[in-house]
């Protein structure tokens, strides 16, 4: 049980052709790049309901978590990184906990200074 890696899981919101990214505030090796808002799944819990509770509390929006995207992504030795598509629903996106939240299009992708770990997402998330 507690070799387990805690999953955290990540949002890849599209709307209109445009994805949701979210500029960290910490910790200070992370803070000002971006990556897909998300965080640590509690024990037990649903990684899609992870993600559509994590958007809420970092972001105010309502979205309905979905399906895998891309690979998973080990993050030290205790956590791995898995995407969710996740359908936005309701509410504007706020920065509750970034720095700030844009929307950018797949042209973008390649060059946002993102969190290391997110890095390897990107070219499933250009087949969103
Ligand atoms: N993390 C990441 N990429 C994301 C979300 C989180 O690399 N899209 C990392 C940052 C932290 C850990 O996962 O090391 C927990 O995230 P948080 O601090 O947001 O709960």
């Amino acid at each position: 049980m507690g070799e387990q890696r805690r999953e955290v899981v990540a949002g890849a919101v599209v709307r209109e052709g445009l994805l949701l990214v979210a500029r960290r505030a910490s910790p200070p090796e992370l803070a000002g790049l971006w990556e897909l808002p998300g965080g640590k799944a509690e024990p037990g819990e649903e990684p899609r309901a992870a993600v559509e509770r994590e958007l809420a509390e970092e972001l105010a929006i309502v979205v309905v978590g979905g399906e895998r995207v891309g690979p998973e992504v080990l993050i030290g030795e205790r956590m791995v990184l898995r995407a969710y598509a996740a359908e936005w629903v309701s509410g504007e996106p706020v920065a509750i906990e970034h720095l700030e939240v844009a929307w950018i299009g797949s042209d973008a992708l390649d060059d946002l200074p993102w969190v290391p770990s997110d890095r390897a997402l990107i070219a499933a998330l250009r087949e969103l």
